[in-house]
């Protein structure tokens, strides 16, 4: 048995509780002075302060800083082959996203970098991805399918995200986004790609375990309400948990649907009107917002106070893709919470953590600093979280603990 010893905590800030908070509690946080952890196999056994000394195992002095639950991503498009730099200057010229991906670009192009990629060739890219994102504070991210859009496609991006997910120390938690865009060759035939998703690929992905999730992008030009109701509903009937891409451009239904099925999160939400977010406070859905993606797109920023007081749990993630949000760092998006979003340090960190954790079903390992979760900590250049939410731009991690082994930061 390995047994080790964090000590010397300037301060340790942590959520508490094994589901998503929501109101005034996403804002509560536990905050321990000259604390200590103690960790025995990777797990966390307990934490206190200097008034309950510990003094066994092997020692580990976090020489006065800050220390937080590790982050967790919990909206990323992961896997994909190329980059879409050359859509920099059509968004400089304020050419639209949706015209970009009607044109046969966007989303479409790298399905197109995605196809001509074998599966070592996407785990190697992804790889690296996963080694900035640990460096950056987050040990623990969702990862979607959607460049794909066939059945063999998809499952070999699945495949990839299971791969990774045993060969490298993040936890990867998969989703099935089958239902990411209209491939062309479905054009003329938007049944025949319903059918498609529903009765083959749907199947298939739930069969194989290769996810716990089913996704879709609900929106102008992509997949209706209506669409995307029966997509997810095919998930339901085959185990998938549902998730939906909601109100990113255009206010279709997406949110209200995200309550009505039970959706475990509604994603971006940019524009989302009342009767959604009343829909998801009925329906229990926790609001994943993105705002890096609000930023690139140069759009407005979802209504997240609202949101918090209506009682829907709000959770923050990077949206990481190579065309809306080729970003990584959730210290960023920590940033944008606070600036954008005019949500507290102590919001933001439930956000990203314990939050985000409740919106991929891992609530009950990650997510917090607590007894008998995994030891999945960030160990920061900083005194308190004031300062982590408030330095822009920098990399303020120190050292990054996941399942009690240490990665460094800078
Ligand atoms: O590749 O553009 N919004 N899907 C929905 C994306 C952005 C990813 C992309
Ligand atoms: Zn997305």
């Amino acid at each position: 048995m390995s047994s080790q010893l964090i000590y010397n905590i300037g301060m340790l800030v942590t959520p508490e509780g094994n589901e998503a908070r929501r109101g005034a509690d996403q804002g509560r946080l536990k905050v321990l002075e000259n604390a200590w952890i103690y960790l025995e196999n990777g797990s966390i056994v307990a934490c206190g302060d200097r008034n309950q000394p510990m003094t066994f195992g092997e020692k580990y002095d976090a020489g006065g800083r800050l220390v937080t639950p590790g982050l967790v991503d919990a909206h990323t498009h992961l896997i994909f082959g190329g980059w879409r730099q050359n859509e920099l200057a059509m968004k400089i010229r304020n050419v639209p996203y949706l015209d970009i991906l009607a044109a046969g670009g966007g989303i479409l192009s790298t399905v197109k970098a995605t196809h001509a990629a074998t599966e070592e060739e996407l785990a190697n890219k992804a790889g690296r991805a996963l080694d900035e994102m640990l460096s950056f504070g987050t040990t623990t991210c969702e990862a979607k399918s959607g460049y794909g859009l066939n059945k063999k496609e998809e499952l070999k991006q699945l495949k990839v995200i299971k791969a990774l997910n045993k060969n490298h120390p993040m936890d990867v938690v998969p989703t099935f986004m089958g239902a990411h865009a209209l491939p062309p060759e479905f054009k003329e035939n938007r049944e025949g790609y319903l059918k498609l998703l529903c009765e083959e690929m749907i199947p298939a992905v739930a069969k194989q375990k290769l996810a716990k999730f089913c996704d879709v992008f609900c929106e102008t030009g992509v997949f209706t309400a209506e669409e995307s109701r029966r997509i997810l509903q095919a998930g339901l009937d085959n185990g998938l948990i549902p998730k939906i891409h909601a109100d990113e451009i255009d206010p279709i239904g997406g949110s209200q649907l995200a309550g009505e099925i039970g959706a475990i999160s509604a994603e971006h939400l940019i524009v989302c009107p009342d009767a959604g977010i009343e829909s998801m406070a009925q329906g229990g859905t926790i609001a994943c917002l993105l705002p890096a993606t609000s930023f690139y797109l140069n759009s407005t920023y979802a209504p997240a106070r609202k949101m918090i007081e209506a009682g829907v749990p709000v959770a923050m993630a990077s949206d990481f893709n190579p065309g809306s949000c080729p970003c990584l760092n959730l210290q960023l998006v920590m940033n944008l919470g606070c600036l954008k979003y005019r949500l507290t340090p102590e919001e933001v960190l439930t956000a990203v953590t314990l939050n985000g954790a409740a919106a991929i079903g891992m609530a009950d390992r990650v997510g917090s600093i607590e007894a008998g979760k995994q030891g999945d900590l960030v160990i920061w250049d900083a005194p308190d979280l004031n300062y982590l939410c408030y330095r822009l731009g920098s990399n303020l991690v120190h050292a990054v603990v996941k399942k009690g082994n240490f990665y460094r930061g800078n």
